[in-house]
C-alpha cells in the first residue's frame, strides 16, 4: 500500500470516529438555580465532567455569587485560604478548560457553609465520557486490488468500501 494511500485511509478513519468522540455539554449547577436549597455534592456525583463542559450558575446576583476557590476555602468556608476568580452575573458560564478539580463556593455570608459549594472532577476529553474506545480497525485489501479506492476517491468511497467490507466481515462470522 502506498504511503498516500495510507495517508487517506488514515485520515478516513479520523474523519469518520469523529461522531464518536465526546462532545462538551453545558450544565446547570445543581439543575436549577444557585442557592442554598441543593446537595451539590450528590449533584456532582451524578456527573461526568470531561475538559470544555461548561457549568451554568443562575442566580438572583445580589442575594448570590460565585467564586472559584482553592480546595482549603471549599473545605473550610473561609475565603483566606484562598479565592481564584470571582463571578457576579447571576448567570455565569464557566468553561472547564482543565482536567483537573475545580471548587466553587457563593461568598455571601453563611451561605457556603450552608451548602452552596461545589466540586467537580474534570478528566480530559476523550478519555472521559462514554466507551466508544478506539476507532474500530478495519482489514485493508491487497495491495493493487480493484477495490481499493485512489486517493482521489475521498472519504466517501473509502467509507462505503469500509462499510461493505464490515458488513461482509460480520456477516461471514455469524
Ligand atoms: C475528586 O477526586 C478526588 C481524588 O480522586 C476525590 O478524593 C474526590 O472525592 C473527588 N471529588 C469529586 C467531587 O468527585
Ligand atoms: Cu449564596
Amino acid at each position: 500500500m502506498s504511503p498516500s494511500l495510507q495517508l487517506v485511509a488514515a485520515s478516513c478513519l479520523l474523519f469518520l470516529s469523529l461522531p464518536l468522540l465526546p462532545r462538551a455539554a453545558e450544565y446547570t449547577v445543581g439543575d436549577g438555580p444557585w442557592d442554598t436549597g441543593t446537595n451539590y455534592a450528590a449533584w456532582a456525583d451524578n456527573h461526568a465532567f470531561v475538559a470544555g463542559d461548561v457549568l451554568v450558575f443562575q442566580y438572583v446576583k445580589s442575594q448570590h455569587n460565585v467564586f472559584e476557590v482553592t480546595e482549603g476555602t471549599y473545605r473550610s468556608c473561609d475565603t483566606s485560604a484562598g479565592v481564584l476568580k470571582g463571578y457576579t452575573t447571576g448567570f455565569d458560564r464557566i468553561e472547564l478548560t482543565e482536567a483537573r478539580s475545580y471548587w466553587f463556593i457563593c461568598d455571601y455570608p453563611g451561605h457556603c457553609v450552608g451548602g452552596m459549594k461545589l466540586a467537580v472532577n474534570v478528566s480530559a476529553g476523550s478519555a472521559g465520557r462514554g466507551d466508544a474506545g478506539p476507532p474500530p480497525s478495519v482489514p485493508l485489501p491487497p495491495s493493487g486490488s480493484a477495490a481499493v479506492p485512489s486517493p482521489a476517491g475521498g472519504c466517501r468511497s473509502w467509507a462505503a468500501w469500509a462499510l461493505t467490507l464490515s458488513v461482509f466481515v460480520v456477516v461471514n462470522y455469524i
